[in-house]
This record gives C-alpha cells, sequence and structure tokens, in this order.
C-alpha cells in the first residue's frame, strides 16, 4: 500500500467517525409511557398500552356551587377563570402564574373543588409553588386551603382514585431536584393523601425525564418517559 493510499483510509476513518458523531448527536429521543398502579401503602411500575391519556388543563365542568348543575372552569395563559351560565364568577388572583388544575374531591368532604399548583410572590418578592384548593362557599368562590410552599415545584397534577377505594389521591410531577422550576429536568412521581387538614406522601417514584401525567380509565396512572 502506498503513502497516499494510507492517508486516503485514514481520512476516509476520521470521516466515518465524524458522521457517526453528528448521527448520534441527533438521534431522536425515544419516548414511552411507563403505568403505575396503588394500594393503600404504595404504588408500583405495571405494563400500560403506549398511548398517554393525559393532556394538559385548558378547561373542564364540574360542580362547584352544589346545585346540580356544572360550572365551566377554563385555565387561560396562567388565570383560571370560572363561569356560571356563561358569566364570569370568579378568577384568580393576576399574581399568580397557575401551572396545573385538577377538579374533584380532594379534601374528600363530597364536595366539589378546584386544586391549582402555582407560582406566587412571598411578601419577599420570591416566587414560591404552592397547591391550592379554592372552592365555591357561601355564596363565593374562595381559597379555602393554601398549602405551604413545596420545595419540590409541581409542574402537573391530576386527582383520580388510583387504588379503587371510592376516594381520590393527588398525583403530582415535581422536579426531582429541590427549588428546580425547569421544564427539561427530570421529575418524579408522588402519590398523597388528605388526611384532614393537608396532604401527606404516599409514595414517591425514581426520578425520570418524565412529562404528560395522565390516568386511564381503569386509573392507571401513566407518564410518558424520555430516554
Ligand atoms: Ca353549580
Ligand atoms: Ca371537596
Ligand atoms: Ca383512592
Amino acid at each position: 500500500m502506498t503513502l497516499r493510499h494510507q492517508r486516503g483510509g485514514i481520512a476516509t476513518l476520521a470521516l466515518v467517525a465524524m458522521l457517526t458523531t453528528i448521527w448520534l448527536i441527533h438521534l431522536p429521543s425515544q419516548e414511552r409511557q411507563v403505568g403505575f398502579t396503588c394500594n393503600p401503602q404504595s404504588c408500583h411500575q405495571t405494563a400500560v398500552p403506549q398511548e398517554n391519556p393525559g393532556t394538559p388543563f385548558m378547561k373542564g365542568a364540574i360542580d362547584l356551587t352544589g346545585d346540580g348543575e356544572p360550572e365551566m372552569i377554563q385555565l387561560e395563559g396562567h388565570e383560571i377563570r370560572v363561569l356560571q351560565n356563561g358569566a364570569e364568577i370568579w378568577h384568580s388572583d393576576p399574581e399568580w402564574q397557575v401551572v396545573d388544575v385538577a377538579l374533584g374531591d380532594p379534601n374528600d368532604n363530597g364536595r366539589y373543588e378546584i386544586l391549582a399548583a402555582l407560582w406566587k410572590p412571598n411578601d419577599a418578592g420570591e416566587r414560591l409553588n404552592h397547591p391550592y384548593i379554592i372552592a365555591h362557599r357561601g355564596g363565593t368562590m374562595k381559597l379555602i386551603w393554601g398549602g405551604s410552599a413545596v420545595t419540590h415545584p409541581i409542574h402537573e397534577l391530576l386527582l383520580a382514585d388510583v387504588d379503587g377505594d371510592g376516594v381520590q389521591e393527588l398525583c403530582v410531577l415535581e422536579s426531582a431536584q429541590p427549588g428546580d422550576s425547569s421544564n427539561t429536568s427530570q421529575r418524579t412521581l408522588s402519590v398523597w393523601d388528605w388526611h384532614g387538614w393537608g396532604f401527606s406522601l404516599r409514595w414517591r417514584s425514581e426520578p425520570g425525564h418524565y412529562h404528560n401525567l395522565g390516568v386511564t380509565e381503569e386509573n392507571t396512572i401513566v407518564i410518558t418517559s424520555r430516554e
């Protein structure tokens, strides 16, 4: 083999290595659906169809006033609006930056409320992440439970009876790292029980690149994992 041939071979190898690197960098990340089912103490992974029933909350109807007629609850940008017969009866504080909403009975008292995860500034102007319960009481919409700021910010939440005991649990996708509000970092899934004046943690998953929290008709939790 001549020197010229050798150089040609090395150049070809270098080109192949470079093209392989470019291909690996641009390889699309794989997404798969991961399911979790719960018992009264814990949750565990389970097989689920590769479709995720979860969609970001935009609007929903539930009877907040207790008269048998559902109200319409909308999330517009970062603001919640409640409409009764097409007329707005309440909207959330403009200082709140609402990130997700779930409708149901989060505090297990037989009445429906709005459960919201939101950012709001404290007295020092620091933005903190809270879960809040907003209800219709005494003829008006009001905040009836303001959870203290969470260390692991909530990105998505839903209410579902994931263990089949007739009581809804709170399911949350939260930052795996304290204080992290980034949309691309790792998350954990957690399941919480109402204990009378707040939520207590039942179970928390290992961290993963999770998003799109949903629940099947059989109340199996489904999250999309990016790998
Ligand atoms: Ca109503
Ligand atoms: Ca309730
Ligand atoms: Ca339950």
